[in-house]
């Protein structure tokens, strides 16, 4: 019987497109030690789903004008779709709004209660008068009483990671209104977190093997004493609350949706009965996998929510990650900071981001991407020195046939390498063991590095034409490095790995071992390069940020504005049709995208030197804007596309192919360049289309 374990990771709210922060920060890490679960011969039940309530969605739907559930569905379908196109895979991932999941709450909480560790309680909460409302974690942001940070949420400062309530914030507002609450009386359920402070205690002392931000973190937590939460909130969205008087509330969306890994394993093995008996064994082992910010609720709250429920085990592990940055600042959906997993992936091949990231893992600290950094990276190491290797390596097996281990007699460099496949996989297999992605893929990374200098200095292709034994024991013994390096490579990946496995003959996985076996190198069927380059390909198309310091009528035209611009240094008067849709003082001070290499017109008697982007819909036009931070004067780009120098023809510009995508958070421009959407680009973040706009609608 295989050892059974569970892998969870974090549930992303369903409230934006995730990034590639949250992709390095939790799920790419989940994924590579799911697989290596897998290989290691586990039984791996790993399940995570879409939080869909809670004020992140309701904030959203606001926002948006649209129903909570439609935010919720939408962005649940969008994050599926990436972790499908990225391989980070699940045996289930839930949705918090489903039928099973509220049951599986309901049954939770009502044990809770009739053990006695669910109270109800008054306390003082933040009203907001003017929106007749209590304002629940979110609602409310102000100054944390921690560190001082001006912006903390309700339920948490992003800054310091201090979980909050929203009467501790120094100076709150109302987050719809600006407004400065009132703090009126309210009743809530209170879990009796403080009961489990001994023993929580313990818990985590007896928790020596995890990593230090974790253990430091949740004991500092403990230290300050463990208070009673309220687990109810004053919201018309999410989990009914299954006590009497509480008909207008909900639960608190953390509450129910740490419940959710018991939900997932339901839903993973089929029934409820199945599920608790594998996780009240003894023996069973949970790892969870998330972000910094969610440490105390899973190493604090959700043992203590197991212990009071008292049918189930501890986790065993929680591994949290750091912050990984974009070009230096913080990635933020709301902020638009950084791109979205959509855009990303509308741009490279899943694999390389897979490789780019886990190169970046911010484990143990916070890691920086930049699209340039991660662009050398793909080119150089794992095409150049990966890749390359690997070319070389199958070419010759496949030339020269199968050679079988007793043919070969190998030299000083071959033990050699055969030394340093054992320690890579030695110390591969035990940094996965520790949960230390990012130590493991540099073992990997190592031995891939080493290839090259290998197979350079053996020169298997001198041997072979003396045609000694040199040469079936040089292509032997890199064909064993190929093999190892694609073995281990499955956690990373997959994708790749599975096409150089099948070349080397094996079509079902290959389990990780310290010892592996290669009793034969063969190659089936001729090898094909592994990867294309990342080039970046020039395009005659330049567009700048420009900010509009004057309008005027065109004497000679009606329908026609002479718009005066600023961009950067330089000086610009177009002329533009958007007089149906746009007044002087809308237009002034606003920062739009102007072409700038187009060829000059006259057009009725006054010169243009430019065009804007605009698009248009049944509502009339829209200006294409600059993010708001963004400079006048600084270049728009185009994926990694490099502007050449020219100047640029009417005719050539009309077919250059500039629409609109809808990116899940909202309507941005792109450039369709050989069927691929390229999104338009300023300071790192896209660029977005004024106003309330339909979907599919085109740049003008
Ligand atoms: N939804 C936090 C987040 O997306 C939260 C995790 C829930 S796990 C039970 O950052
Ligand atoms: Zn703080």
């Amino acid at each position: 019987m295989k050892e059974k374990v569970f892998i969870f990771v974090a549930l992303p709210y369903a409230n934006g497109v995730l990034h590639l922060g949250h992709i390095a920060g939790a799920y790419l890490p989940y994924d590579a030690f799911r697989r290596f679960m897998i290989l290691r011969d586990f039984e791996v039940i790993s399940t995570s789903g879409s939080d869909e309530h809670g004020t992140p969605i309701t904030i959203r739907a606001m926002q948006e004008g649209l129903e909570p559930e439609k935010v919720a569905s939408k962005f649940h379908k969008i994050n599926r779709e990436v972790f499908e196109k990225m391989n980070i895979e699940f045996s289930s991932y839930i949705e918090t709004s489903s039928e099973i999941h509220k049951q599986v709450v309901k049954d939770f909480i009502l044990r809770l209660i009739e053990k006695g560790y669910v109270y109800e309680g008054t306390m003082v909460q933040p009203f907001c008068p003017h929106d007749n409302m209590f304002l629940p974690d979110r609602y409310v942001t102000g100054k944390c009483p921690k560190c001082g940070y001006e912006n903390a949420r309700g339920d948490q400062c992003e800054h310091c990671g201090s979980t909050l309530e929203p009467s501790e914030l120094i100076s709150p507002v109302c987050v719809l209104d600006g407004f400065t609450p009132e703090f009126r009386e309210t009743k809530h359920l209170f879990f009796r977190l403080s009961e489990f402070q001994d023993r929580l205690k313990k818990y985590i002392e007896e928790r020596v093997y995890w990593k230090d931000n974790v253990l430091k973190y949740s004991r500092n937590f403990i230290s300050q004493g463990l208070k009673d939460r309220p687990i109810t909130r004053d919201l018309s969205w999410g989990v009914d609350v299954p006590f009497e008087g509480y008909e207008n509330k909900k639960i608190y969306v953390w509450f129910e949706a740490l419940i959710g890994y018991l939900t997932g394993v339901i839903v993973a093995t089929g029934d409820i009965e199945a599920a608790k008996r594998l996780w009240k064994d003894p023996e069973l082992k949970h790892y969870y996998f998330m972000g910094k910010d969610n440490i105390p609720f899973h190493s604090i709250i959700w043992p203590s929510m197991l212990l009071a429920h008292g049918e189930y085990t501890l986790p065993y592990f929680v591994a949290a990650n750091e912050y990984l940055n974009f070009q230096g600042k913080k990635f933020s959906k709301s902020g638009g900071i950084g791109a979205s997993m959509e855009e990303i992936l509308a741009t490279y091949d899943p694999e390389y981001v897979r490789f780019g990231l886990f190169y970046n893992l911010p484990e143990g600290h916070d890691a920086d991407f930049s699209i340039e950094e991660f662009q050398n990276k793909i080119n150089n190491e794992l095409i150049d020195k990966f890749g390359n290797f690997i070319n070389r390596a199958l070419i010759l097996s496949f030339k020269k046939g199968p050679i079988s281990l007793d043919q070969v007699a190998q030299n000083n460099l071959d033990q050699e390498a055969e030394k340093r496949i054992n320690s890579a996989l030695v110390s591969f297999i035990n940094n996965m063991n520790r949960v230390s992605i990012k130590e493991a893929f540099k073992d990997w990374l190592e031995l891939a590095r080493y290839s090259n200098i290998f197979i350079t200095e053996r020169k298997p292709w001198e041997a072979c034409k003396r045609d000694d034994g040199n040469c079936r024991a040089s292509i032997y013994t890199s064909m064993k490095i190929a093999f190892s390096l694609a073995v281990m490579g499955q956690v990373f990946l997959p994708v790749t790995s599975r096409k150089v496995l099948k070349w080397l003959g094996y079509d079902a996985p290959v389990p990780i071992t310290e010892n592996l076996l290669f009793p034969v190198a063969q190659v089936n069927g001729k090898p094909e390069k592994l990867f294309e380059k990342i080039v970046n390909k020039g395009i005659n198309l330049k567009l700048s940020v420009a900010k509009i310091v004057n309008v005027e009528d065109h004497p000679n035209a009606e329908k026609l504005y002479l718009l005066d611009l600023e961009i950067g240094e330089e000086k610009r008067r177009i002329i533009s049709g958007i007089k149906d849709s746009y007044t002087k003082e809308d237009l002034l001070g606003k920062k739009i995208i102007v072409v700038m290499n187009l060829k000059p017109a006259v057009i009725r008697g006054e010169k243009s030197n430019g065009m804007l982007l605009a698009a248009e819909d049944d509502a009339g036009v829209h200006l294409v804007l600059a993010p708001d931070d963004v400079d006048p004067g600084s270049q728009v780009n185009i994926g990694n596309l490099s502007i050449e120098d020219g100047e640029l023809s009417i005719e050539a510009f009309r077919k250059m192919e500039i629409k609109t995508w809808n990116n899940g958070n909202s309507i941005i421009p792109v450039l369709n360049y050989e069927g691929d959407n390229i999104p338009l680009q300023a300071g790192g973040k896209s660029l977005r289309i004024d106003g309330e706009v339909k979907e599919g609608i085109r740049v003008k």
